[in-house]
């Protein structure tokens, strides 16, 4: 429940009305204040050109009349700050932070101590070959290249860069060593050649690809027919809203490092080409055949039919949305500090999340303090159709496991096409999660002690096995929504056979194209208000980055009902924190509850036509304050009112407004009303305020 109180009024006629704790004298101040800001940092920064089909290197000054001709060129003239306009053309593989150039010797170089952007020219499409970034030296490097200690055991990078790609198209992938303050933002990545048929291809083509370095971010960025989407092992990364599609090789690798934020990626249509299928599969599982498991001794590669005897298979992979396992395979490249959150999964080959670690969790002895998987948060995601399981969980994770508000979509009619072949319609295994971790044996006291698993909606049936792992012995559990036709389950979750989002009649890639929201929940959903209440509070925003309201629902989107705060907020296209109840995005001093309540634009600053008023009046031979306001009649609120002679003491008044306009706007929808405070010689002055409330 949200009581929002503002806004006294004056009875003694002396208004004083104060609309704002952000006066429009002081906004203006601290418009000026930036603006002057924005002068001093533009003095110092340059801004160069480059044309790879008309540019010059050695007659030119980098000027958009006389632009340079190479990347090379430009980056022996660049100081922190400045920003390289690339035009139209193919830009050769820039290589750039070497530690063994002949010119820089053996030893890492800072290149920068500000951002320096590199992007395409209004209008420009350029292309770059490749992006070759950093120091070589990591792990196993020898001969003429220092050694310098990034390695596994706390990747930290050797050397800040500083470098900024933006707008461009790289043709053949993004590989960074060792570096520190790197961002690809909004680029189209690619790899060159073939994506399958050898290890070489499957292992070594990832769209981008970054060991041992430190505070980079990759957003926005289209990354397609490359193997692997982005793959990092590093230190504080962010992966966010980049789309990674039709590729051979998983989405993203999470290889080892702390703090990582992966978010609003939507990560589909990922596929080797040779089904593994049989791999998948464990004794026991149904479906299982021994025949078709290449690690049984009983494998028969004439009874796999997805076995192509012509053709060396060794390269085959399991193809997942996420991926998570150490680098070294040791747990010294211990995983930590990780959020996975907004995120969209579906046609994929195998899983959409593939997390698999070292499972008994020791880590080398070498290690001090020991590093463990630590702290991990995975929320408000999609799950929907791909070739096995939605999640595998096979890893133990200390100090922190959160696995909560993630939906999985039932889509039994979807197919699709994958770079190299048609796929069938998702397998029953599609809607479950897998957990391998057994915190029964003794050795693995402590594993997911510290878990809680709440608000999910899973899907189907196969769930049981994994599911009762999860007790609240070492955690909480409870919440989650089963769509299928199983028994109950304890721990508050329930089975519920009515799908409780929008139905996939078909192809989802068909459904999402024509604008649907994956998980949209349905009016009277099982689901709508119903997750537990525990921690409620660390989980504010659904899949959207939109506002839950006070009872949150299960899954990853909060339903929008008619007349909600969150229906309004989506009408009126506001997203971020600029969608909180108590955010004030244009600026007027009303925040966004205020505004939904009133009927006031959150996006138009213009406050005079909404601006309640108050005046003094005689009615009906009564002395009154008369207290108008607009009054949105769409919105699902409880409006009140109370009185106050000293503005310390409020008490609640059985006032209620009349109506004066019935359609202030003409749109139907808000309405102007009065409240009358009568006024007498023993209480000459008075204040009133309103308040409005959510149900
Ligand atoms: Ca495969
Ligand atoms: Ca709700
Ligand atoms: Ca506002
Ligand atoms: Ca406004």
């Amino acid at each position: 429940m949200k009581t929002l109180l503002l806004k006294a009024v004056n009875a003694s006629w002396t208004l004083d009305f104060r609309p704002t704790l952000n006066h429009p004298w002081l906004r203006k101040s601290i418009w000026l204040g930036l603006f002057l800001a924005g002068n001093l940092s533009s003095i110092s920064a340059a801004t160069y050109y480059v044309d790879a089909v008309n540019g010059n290197d050695s007659s030119s000054q980098g000027t958009s009349a006389k632009p340079y001709k190479t990347l090379t060129k430009v980056m022996t003239v660049l100081a922190s700050g400045d920003t390289v306009l690339l035009n139209s053309g193919t830009y050769a593989t820039f290589v750039v932070g070497r530690t063994n150039e002949p010119n820089v010797g053996n030893r890492a170089i800072n290149l920068f101590t500000n951002w320096v952007t590199f992007k395409a020219a209004p209008g420009q499409s350029p292309h770059i070959n490749q992006l070759d970034i950093g120091s070589l030296n990591y792990i196993g490097s020898s001969g003429n290249l220092v050694k310098l200690d990034i390695g596994r055991d706390n990747p930290q990078g050797n050397a800040n860069h500083y470098l900024r790609f933006e707008s461009l198209t790289i043709d053949d992938g993004v590989s960074i060593e060792g570096s520190r303050y790197i961002q690809v933002t909004n680029c189209t990545v690619k790899r060159l050649g073939a994506l399958n048929g050898s290890v070489d291809n499957i292992e070594n083509k990832p769209g981008i690809d970054s060991q041992y370095g430190a505070h980079l971010a990759f957003e926005s960025n289209e990354v397609t027919h490359a193997s692997t989407g982005i793959a990092v092992a590093g230190s504080d990364t962010i992966i966010r809203n980049n789309n990674i599609h039709h590729n051979s090789h998983d989405g993203i690798h999470v290889l080892g490092g702390p703090d990582w934020l992966i978010e609003g990626n939507c990560i589909h249509d990922l596929d080797d080409g040779a089904d593994d299928w049989a791999q998948s599969l464990s004794p026991g599982d149904p479906g299982y055949d021994a025949r078709r498991d290449r690690s049984s001794s009983s494998y028969d590669e004439t009874a796999d039919p997805a076995w192509d005897a012509s053709a060396n298979q060794s390269w085959n992979r399991h193809v997942d949305g996420i991926q998570i396992y150490d680098l070294n395979g040791d747990g010294s490249d211990a995983v930590t500090n990780l959020t996975i959150r907004r995120n969209l999964f579906y046609h994929l080959e195998c899983m959409g999340m593939m997390l698999q670690c070292k499972t008994d969790s020791i880590p080398d002895s070498d290690l001090v303090p020991p590093r463990r998987f630590t702290n991990w948060v995975i929320e408000d995601n999609v799950f929907g159709p791909c070739g096995s399981q939605a999640i595998i969980l096979g890893v133990d994770i200390h100090g922190g496991f959160v696995l909560r508000h993630n939906t999985v979509l039932h889509a039994p009619n979807d197919s699709w096409t994958s770079l190299f072949r048609a796929m069938p319609a998702p397998s029953s295994t599609s809607y479950i999660i897998q957990m391998w971790a057994d915190t029964t044996l003794p050795e693995f006291m402590g594993i997911l002690k510290e878990y809680r698993v709440y608000n999910n909606i899973f899907g189907d049936a196969g769930f049981g096995y994994s599911y009762t792992t999860f007790t609240n012995m070492y955690g909480y559990v409870g919440g989650n929504l089963f769509y299928g036709s199983g028994n109950a389950l304890g721990k508050g979750d329930r089975w519920y056979t009515t799908q409780p989002y929008e139905t996939i009649p078909g192809n989802i890639q068909a459904w999402l194209d024509a604008g649907h929201l994956p998980g949209q929940l349905l009016a009277g959903s099982a689901a709508v208000d119903a997750g537990s209440m525990a921690y409620v509070n660390e989980a504010p925003d659904d899949f959207r980055g939109l506002p839950r309201d006070a009872k949150p629902d299960i899954g990853a989107c909060e339903y929008a009902a008619p007349g909600s705060y969150l229906a309004w907020v989506i009408t009126n296209g506001l997203s971020g924190s600029a969608a909180l109840r108590m955010s004030d995005p244009d600026g007027d001093g009303w925040v966004n509850l205020l505004e939904f309540a009133l009927g006031s634009p959150p996006a138009n600053p213009a406050t005079a036509p909404y601006v309640p008023a108050a005046t003094g009046t005689n009615y009906s031979g009564v002395s009154s304050l008369a207290f108008r306001h607009r009054l949105n009649q769409t919105a699902n609120l409880t409006w009140s009112y109370e009185v106050s002679t000293n503005l310390t003491t409020w008490q609640t008044t059985t006032l209620t407004n009349s109506v004066l306009n019935a359609d202030a706007d003409g749109n139907g929808r808000v309405e102007i009303v009065q409240v009358l405070l009568p006024i007498t010689n023993s209480q000459p002055k008075q204040f009133l305020r309103f308040g409005v409330k959510e149900p």
